[in-house]
């Protein structure tokens, strides 16, 4: 951390792939010795606007290497961070043993219909990663729904209301580490049972950026053009994966139809907090706030699996930028 530190002083300037997002001038914003308890990393957060405030669901790894959540608030979302003086959304494996390992990397989307904001995260259970939903109304108190898809199912994120009568979750299930894991999407009408499943983005060939896996990054933002999903691709390389991160619209009335795909990646890890850390070389957005007063979006992501950042772009660049994407 030290080195990283040293070099974000000297950190000045943009960097070349800062075609739509621009990092935050304070990156990383949110860093380990910020929680006022003993934490080894914060990142990989899920973000809410609530009563004007930036909420963010950090996932929090302990010295031991298991990860619950915790939230922070900002007034502007960029500085004075109140973190939970305690893990706010911890693993409970006596009653859930599904979460014995840990439970990580959540999605928020605000659910008007039910007035409640949804959280699907990973819970790491000792046969693999699986989906489960939690739901609160002000991120103090939680409450828990256990499982929903069943396991090595990951990155889920919701669809703020339903479609076509029914819920719709998009999810990424690996089937075998053999071959490439491509983006689902499912359908409830409870949003406890899930079915209908569909392939709706697969990863890329080869060398290409998407090219091993994918999964989507915060919840489907609806927009007059389409349902605007980030996406992180995964590159393995033999020295080690690359997370970089891509965007796409989807049909408003058939989200399983692709309008636009990103051909190229619109962030690399470059800043020296995206390239050192636990896990070097990684950006993992799981929240972005659309101010739809200034039009601004802020993309909050965990870098190098170690801390938090923000990249902002304004929604109108995003959209013009994906009328020159491919349909595939
Ligand atoms: C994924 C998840 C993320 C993590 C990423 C890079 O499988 O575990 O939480 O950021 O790997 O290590």
């Amino acid at each position: 951390m030290e080195n990283t530190m040293e070099q974000k002083k000297n950190l000045k300037g943009k960097y070349h792939d800062e075609i739509l997002f621009a990092r935050h001038k304070d990156n990383p914003l949110i860093t380990p010795d910020m929680c006022p308890y003993p934490i080894n990393t914060i990142f990989n957060p899920a973000a809410a606007e609530v009563n004007g405030e930036t909420v963010l669901l950090t996932r929090v790894e302990d010295k031991h290497g298991i990860s619950h959540l915790t939230v922070a608030r900002s007034k502007d979302g960029i500085s004075d961070w109140k973190i939970d003086k305690s893990p706010s959304l911890e693993p409970e494996p006596e009653k859930y043993p599904e979460e014995e390992l840990g439970i990580e990397d959540p999605r928020i989307t605000w659910l008007e219909e039910l007035k409640v904001w949804a959280i699907t995260y990973t819970a790491v259970s000792k046969d693999g990663p699986l989906v489960s939903l939690a739901t609160t109304k002000d991120f103090k108190t939680f409450k828990k729904l256990g499982p929903i898809l069943r396991q090595h199912d990951k990155d889920a994120a919701l669809f703020p209301k339903r479609v076509n009568g029914r819920w719709a979750i998009i999810h990424r299930p690996t089937l075998s580490h053999l071959v490439p894991a491509h983006m689902w999407i499912s359908f409830s009408h409870d949003l406890k049972h899930w079915g209908d499943f569909q392939i709706i983005m697969r990863a890329r060939k080869g060398n290409a950026w998407d090219g091993a896996k994918l999964g989507i990054c915060p919840e489907p933002l609806e927009t007059p053009d389409g349902w605007l999903i980030l996406y992180h691709g995964i590159r393995k390389t033999c020295y080690g994966s690359i997370y970089r991160i891509g965007l796409a619209l989807l049909d408003l009335d058939k989200p399983w139809q692709v309008i636009r795909r990103s051909r190229d990646w619109v962030m690399t890890p470059l800043a020296p907090y995206e390239l050192f850390g636990d896990v070097g070389n990684v950006i993992f957005p799981c929240g972005w706030i659309h101010d739809k007063k200034t039009g601004i979006v802020s993309l909050y992501y965990g870098g190098a699996d170690t801390s938090i950042a923000l990249a902002t772009a304004p929604m109108k660049e995003i959209l013009s930028y994906m009328k020159n994407c491919p349909e595939k």
